[in-house]
């Protein structure tokens, strides 16, 4: 069973867990996403071409391997067909590689539309979506008026579930919003099912496929969408997504015990620094020339937006912190090379906050506000990690950093990616 892994976020999502799992793939059997929606954006590049999934696990791009949609992850079906069709060159056909559980929910239109009404409202106080329908799709499913792929079967019974959960939304768009919009129900209705028919060959009952999965030793990849920082429990809240982004979200994810999913090893990926896209608390932020040289460095903007990222340093409160939660066993460093360029690289190593030192993360916004990061500085390497593949070579100021990272998180460092390309990284455990 400890042939499994988990890759996931340790930080606020963009961590480049696109290129872990795609570099990974090759040694598991199954690669499953279990929570969030097409709000993530895994990129990974296959010779000379980038794909950017938004839902189907990264495994589609191997051959061979049983990639799971499961329970946890909010469909929009219109989005998981197009880029059905985007990676068909790759992929082929389908059959026996994708599969889709009944039991997860549907992503409409009006809870897109409801999304951007909901960040309007909110003014100053937004959250900063990505807009594609993910909270309001969650609000339904949580208020027991989702429609999941299930009632798909039952064109009368969908057709009375999305009556009334169209009516409702357009309700509350009316009524908290003052707007009205006009979608309608019966074009919504047929879509979906000629969307159904495209797809209902790849439904399956993926809770049961993987428990048997696993109880029969097969290597299974766990892919997490955004990051732990992000997690509706333990995030910023609320600034944050609207699934649990972190372990936690594994087993009610997947609906497979958590007994049995707990045995995976679980690695969370990190940048050398830190970066945020929306809003919300980010103690290490810099918003000076240094921001500015991570993003430049790094390129630090959003992969379909074009939005800049907000940049800082590596915030050690919120490693730690994730190291906990999640249960790391190991942390995969990324965007190592962005650091060559720095003469002194800072990480934070705790909060001040009202003259006491905090080395837990805490849960309160209003106390993150107050808090100012209190910095380790240690010495930068001058000299280029960019595309390295031999540890030998990592020089000895790197090696104090990740030295550092391990002692301050309790947790080893496993693998540094010093590229984008599937070939730049070095497993130094
Ligand atoms: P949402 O849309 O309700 O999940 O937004 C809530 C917050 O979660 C953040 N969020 C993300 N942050 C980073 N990356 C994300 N995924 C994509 C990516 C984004 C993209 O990997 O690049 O493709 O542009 C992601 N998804 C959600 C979001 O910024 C809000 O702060
Ligand atoms: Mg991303």
């Amino acid at each position: 069973m400890n042939k499994s892994l988990v890759i996931l976020g340790s930080q606020w999502g963009d961590e480049g867990k696109g290129k872990i799992v795609d570099l990974l793939a090759p040694d598991y059997d199954y690669v499953v996403r279990y929570q969030g929606g097409s709000n993530a954006g895994h990129t990974v590049i296959v010779g000379n071409k980038k794909y950017a999934l938004h839902l189907i696990p990264s495994g589609i791009l191997h051959e061979g391997k049983k990639n799971l949609i499961t329970n946890g992850v909010v469909i929009a079906l219109e989005e998981l067909i197009n880029e059905m069709e985007k990676v068909r060159e790759v992929a082929g056909d389908f059959e026996g590689k994708l599969y889709i559980s009944d039991r997860a929910h549907i992503v409409f239109p009006h809870h897109k539309i409801l999304d951007g009404l909901a960040e309007r409202s909110k003014g100053k106080d937004k959250v900063g979506t990505t807009l594609k329908g993910i909270g309001p799709a969650y609000m339904s499913k949580y208020a027991r008026t989702g429609i999941r792929i299930a009632d798909l079967y039952d064109p009368a019974y969908f057709r009375h579930r999305l009556e009334s959960s169209m009516n409702e939304a357009k309700e509350i768009a009316e009524k908290i919003y003052g707007v009205s919009f006009d979608l309608s129900i019966n074009k919504i209705y047929f879509e979906t099912l000629r969307m159904f028919e495209k797809i209902e060959y790849l439904v399956a009952d993926t809770a049961l496929m993987l428990d048997k999965a696993l109880r029969e030793g097969k290597r299974v990849l766990f892919e997490g969408a955004q990051g732990t920082m992000l997690d509706i429990d333990m995030g910023t809240y609320p600034y944050v997504t609207s699934s649990n982004s972190s372990a936690l979200g594994l087993s009610n994810g997947t609906g497979v015990s958590p007994k049995l999913i707990g045995q995976a090893k679980v690695y969370g990926v990190s940048k050398a620094y830190v970066t945020r896209v929306g809003a919300g608390p980010f103690p290490t932020e810099l918003n000076d020339g240094f921001g500015q040289k991570l993003r430049d460095e790094g390129h630090e903007y959003g992969t379909t937006t074009g939005r800049p990222r907000r940049c800082g340093w590596l915030d050690l409160v919120a490693l730690r912190f994730a190291a906990r939660i999640n249960g790391m066993d190991g942390i995969i460093i990324t965007k190592l090379d962005v650091l060559d360029h720095f003469e002194e690289i800072k990480v934070a190593v705790a909060y001040e906050y009202e003259g006491k030192e905090i080395r837990d993360f805490p849960a309160s916004l209003k106390v993150l506000e107050k808090c100012r990061p209190v910095y380790k500085t240690l010495k930068g390497w001058h000299t280029s990690t960019k595309g390295l593949k031999d540890k030998e070579k990592l020089p000895d100021e790197a090696w104090e950093f990740i030295r550092f990272v391990e002692k301050e998180t309790g947790t080893p460092v496993v693998m540094l990616s010093t590229g984008p390309e599937r070939s730049e990284y070095i497993w130094i455990k």
